[in-house]
Formats: structure tokens, sequence, C-alpha cells
């Protein structure tokens, strides 16, 4: 890296945060109050994160309100009031807006500016963070809170560019108003965001086509709007119920109950009434009917079959149900939850293309062609997911001691010690990264204990006046080894997942996330009790 790309570096903070989402604007609270030196640096023009970015038509949380919300202040958990059961994306933009004013949090950040690059000097221990306005930042410390699902991801698919209709990416979509009605719509993609956006699209647009590569198991949300009474309960309680989510593998749904049995404890009958009474009360509580669903290929089998008969019995058209209907593991690509997805597709206006076996060929001009057809449309939405965990770390030309680039140090997947720190690149941290819980657990649950795990380490640094901190390569290999060994206690990587990295073509094959919330923390606080194991700490 040249040093004319370094810029005007003209602020010498303690820390630069890169993010403004949950995790960067708890980073940055967190600091500060520590009566650390902090800089924001944030792509977009204001806060949120992943909520800035995903504005498509119902784009909503698929972890429920009172759980997906900061633990951290009691005031704040006692002084909002979330309406619905799964909050839109418009209610926790202004929960995070809410959050920024409360805690004055804007005023440490520079929006509209995208970190291009950070080098770590080893002369002075710091690192310099360079961004595209020409502007770089040296620091002491890099915390990267850039979101596990922030880099989209479109398709390359022939002769894209020729198509004249309006085109649209769920992960970004415009921040004006967007209208179908009257048009004709494609929709590319029936993950999480394509299950959310299908039936408000076909409700607004003259025509919806969807294009379907692989169906997803999808579970309805029964979405409501929370009473007073359940509110006043929640909060009153509180603390109790964020212990019990801490406990919990995913940190989330105590409520919800412990599976106590596996599906082979139970008879036929009641292993369908279980099924039922988890679909009826909806969400990801129907992954906690059994204590194995997730463990045992059998016992998933089972699930499977009961979310088909479900299909069958609310698709009408035979073969449609038919196209609908998921051959994989149930949860192994992350369960969808819907309002309304099977039952979009009785409208006389929507029709499906299954792309499983024929790919979409190309674009044209005027529409897609599949399976040789030509299917014209006014606009095509592309709900076809992101480069997750490391899209967005990788974007930006990262480098460590000895000029090791994070690019060439993750060539084969990405390396780090406790999802936390990578070897070779001194005082930088990540907030939910790959080996990290995140994607598998509540958000926010996780990215507090990273935030506070990270924030304790800074402290005990400038208490010692250490000046210094890398993870060693050897607890690196090791964090590894144990993030794969515990995934393949699972069904996870029976699937084409983007767990796995798996929808991205030539992105290395290999699990990211760690499952298990309650044992990642416990070796977490291990390796302080440890004296800070498996890292190296210098003056
Ligand atoms: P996902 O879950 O990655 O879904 C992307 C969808 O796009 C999925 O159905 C893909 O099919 C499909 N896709 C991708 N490329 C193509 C091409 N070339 N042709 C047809 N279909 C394609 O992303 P989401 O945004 O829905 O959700 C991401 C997460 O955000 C979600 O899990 C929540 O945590 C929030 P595939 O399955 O790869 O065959």
């Amino acid at each position: 890296m040249s040093d004319e790309r370094l810029g005007n570096t003209s602020e010498h903070p303690d820390v630069v945060v890169v993010g403004a989402g949950f995790a960067g604007l708890y980073m940055v609270h967190r600091l500060v109050s520590n009566g650390f030196d902090v800089v924001g640096i944030e792509r977009g023009s204001d806060v949120g994160g992943t909520w800035y970015w995903n504005r498509y038509p119902g784009a909503r949380c698929d972890v429920e309100s009172m759980e997906y919300s900061y633990s951290f202040s009691e005031e704040l958990q006692q002084e909002w009031d979330w309406s619905e059961r799964y909050s839109s994306q418009s209610e926790i933009l202004r929960y995070v807006n809410h959050v920024a004013d409360r805690f004055d949090l804007r005023r440490h950040y520079r929006f509209d500016t995208s970190v291009i690059g950070a080098r770590f000097d080893d002369r002075w221990n710091g690192w310099t963070v360079m961004t595209a306005t020409g502007k770089s930042v040296r620091c002491r410390y890099l915390v990267l809170a850039v979101g596990c699902l922030s880099t989209p991801h479109t398709p390359d698919v022939d002769r894209l560019s020729r198509f004249e209709g309006e085109t649209y990416h769920t992960g970004t979509w415009p921040h004006r108003s967007v209208e179908f009605a009257g048009k004709r719509v494609a929709v590319i993609g029936t993950g999480s965001s394509g299950v959310q956006a299908i039936p408000l699209i076909a409700v607004e647009a003259a025509s919806l086509t969807v294009f379907q590569r692989t169906p997803n198991y999808t579970v309805p949300a029964h979405n409501r709007r929370l009473g007073k009474d359940e509110l006043d309960w929640t909060k009153a309680n509180y603390s109790e119920l964020r212990a019990a989510n801490r406990r919990m593998q995913a940190a989330l749904g105590a409520g919800f109950g412990r599976p106590s049995k596996s599906v082979f404890e139970s008879t036929r009958h009641e292993r369908e009434a279980r099924f039922g009474e988890c679909w009826d009360k909806g969400g990801f509580g129907f992954l906690s009917a059994f204590n194995d669903l997730l463990l045992n290929q059998t016992s998933n089998d089972y699930a499977a079959r009961y979310i088909r008969t479900r299909i069958r019995e609310v698709v009408k058209d035979p073969e449609v149900a038919e196209s609908l209907m998921p051959d994989s593991v149930v949860g192994c690509k992350r369960l969808c939850i819907d309002t309304g997805y099977y039952e979009t597709f009785n409208r006389a206006n929507v029709s499906l293309v299954d792309v499983r076996k024929t790919p979409i060929e190309r674009f044209t001009t005027t529409g897609i062609v599949a399976e040789g057809l030509e299917h014209t449309v006014d606009a095509v939405v592309f709900a076809t997911g992101f480069d997750a965990m490391t899209g967005s770390l990788l974007a930006m030309d990262i480098v460590g001691t000895a000029r090791k680039r994070l690019r060439d140090h993750w060539e084969a997947g990405p390396r780090t010690y406790l999802g936390l720190a990578v070897s070779g690149f001194p005082n930088m941290f990540t907030i939910c990264g790959p080996g990290s819980p995140s994607v598998l657990t509540n958000m926010l649950m996780s990215i507090e204990q990273h935030v506070e795990w990270i924030s304790d380490f800074m402290k005990f640094m400038q208490h010692y006046s250490w000046n210094r901190v890398e993870a060693q390569c050897e607890a690196e290999t090791q964090w590894g080894a144990r993030v794969n060994a515990i995934a393949d206690l699972t069904l996870y990587p029976n699937c084409n997942s983007w767990y796995l990295g798996a929808n991205i073509p030539g992105k290395p094959r290999t699990f990211m996330p760690y499952f298990g919330f309650p044992s990642y923390c416990q070796e977490c606080e291990a390796v302080v009790e440890d004296g800070y194991r498996g890292f190296t700490l210098r003056r």
C-alpha cells in the first residue's frame, strides 16, 4: 500500500470502530463510557447497519422483538415499547435511532465514509485506517463491527446489464418508495428475504414470477400486536428472561421452553401433536420441538415430513406444491419465518419458475430466460443473499504484521481465535466474526457479549500498560478445529448454506459460526481467567 493511499492522517483516537449497526453503536458507547477516545466510521448516511440497508417490502426480524433488543441498559429496555411480536424494519430502525440519540452516539461517527483498508505499523503498534474520502485515521485499536450479512450478492447471470427494466437487491433497497402497482415483477431467490418480500409484492404487483433454485423450509411467524399485559410482564421479568436466554444454545427462546425429549421417545401421535403445537406457536421454536432435530437425520426427517404435509394442505395446485417442497435438512439453511408465504402461490397473479435443475439462462432487454422460455417483466428483485460473515471484512484491504494481508491469511477460509481476533493482526478485534456464535444466535446477545469482552480486554491492557495484543497462531488453529468439530456433531454441514460460504461461487467451503452460545461464553471467560490464554501481550 503506497503512502499516498494513507491520505491525510488528521485524527489519532485510541480506537476506530467500523460500523454503526447494533454492534458498532454499543462498542462505541461502551468504550466512550470507559474513557477511551473513539472514532466510528460508517459507510451509510446514518445508524442502523442491516436495518439501514434492508428496507424491502416485508423486511422484519425473525427473532422476537422482546429478545432482539439491547439488555445492557435497564432504563432502555424499560422505556421502549415494541408493538409487534416480530418487529418490522422501520420499527427496529426507530429503535436504533432512539439508542443513538439517548446515548449521544452520532457525534463519534463519520458517516458516508467507507473504510477501504487498514495497515498495522509495528513501530508504534497501531493502525492507520484508510477511507474512500482520502482521509485516514491512526489508532491503537481497530474494531470491525461490519455485520455478518452486509455485502449483498448478485449472481453473475448472463447479459444482466442488458436488462432495461428496474432492478433491486433486497440488501440495498432504495431509500425512496418503490412502486410495483401495475407492474410485472420477478423475484429471484427464496431465502428469508424472498420469503418475506414475495407475499407483499404479490399483493401490489400486476403479476409476480418467483424464480426458485432451492425451496426453503418456512414456518409461520404468527406475528401479532403485543398487548400491554405481555409487555409489562416481560419488562418486570426482563433480567431473569435475559439470563435464561444466555443459557440457551442460540441465546433465545427460553420462554418457548428447552426441549427435553428426543423424537424417538414419542409415539407417532405425540410427535405429530408436538410438531403441531410448535407450528401453531410459530417461529424458530419449531426447531425446539425435540432436542435432536439438528443432531439426528432421522429425527430431522420427521420434521421435514411434517412441514411438507403443511405445504400440501395450503398450496392448491399439486404441481406447484411439489416444487415448493424442500428435500434438504430442516434448519440446515436458516429456517425462514413467514407470513402467508405458501398461500401466496394460490394467487392467480403469481407463478413459480423452478430453476433447481436448469439455472436461469440469461437476461434479455425485457426479461429473464429460463428453460428456453422468456418471462417478460418490468422489474427484477434480487433476493439472492450475501457474501456472509467474511464478505465485508475482506472487502477492506487489511494488512497486518510483516505485510500480511487478511485476504491471503483467509485464502482457504477464515481463521480466527474465538471469532474475535486474528493472528498476525495485532490490536484488531472483530465483533461476531467467523468462529463466533453470531448468526446461530440472537445477534444482540452475541454482540453484547463480544463488546463487553473486548472493552474489558482494552481496559486490562491499559491498566497494565500493554500496548500490543495478538492472537497466537496455534490458538487460532485449535479454535478453528473446535468450531468444525462441534459443527460436525450437528446436521449444519449437510447442505449448501451461506453458513458454509456455499452460496458464493469459489468461496472456500468451511463452517463459519460456532454452535453453542453458553459453551462459547464459558470459553471466553476461561481465556480471561487463564491470563488471556492464546494471546501474546507486549509493551
Ligand atoms: P439467502 O438465504 O442466502 O437466500 C438467497 C436466495 O437466492 C436463495 O434462495 C438462493 O438459492 C437464491 N439464489 C442465489 N443465487 C441464485 C441464482 N443464481 N439463481 C437463482 N436463485 C439464486 O439470502 P436472504 O437475503 O434471503 O437471507 C439472508 C439472511 O438474512 C437470512 O438467513 C436471515 O438471517 C437474514 P440457493 O439456496 O443458493 O439455491
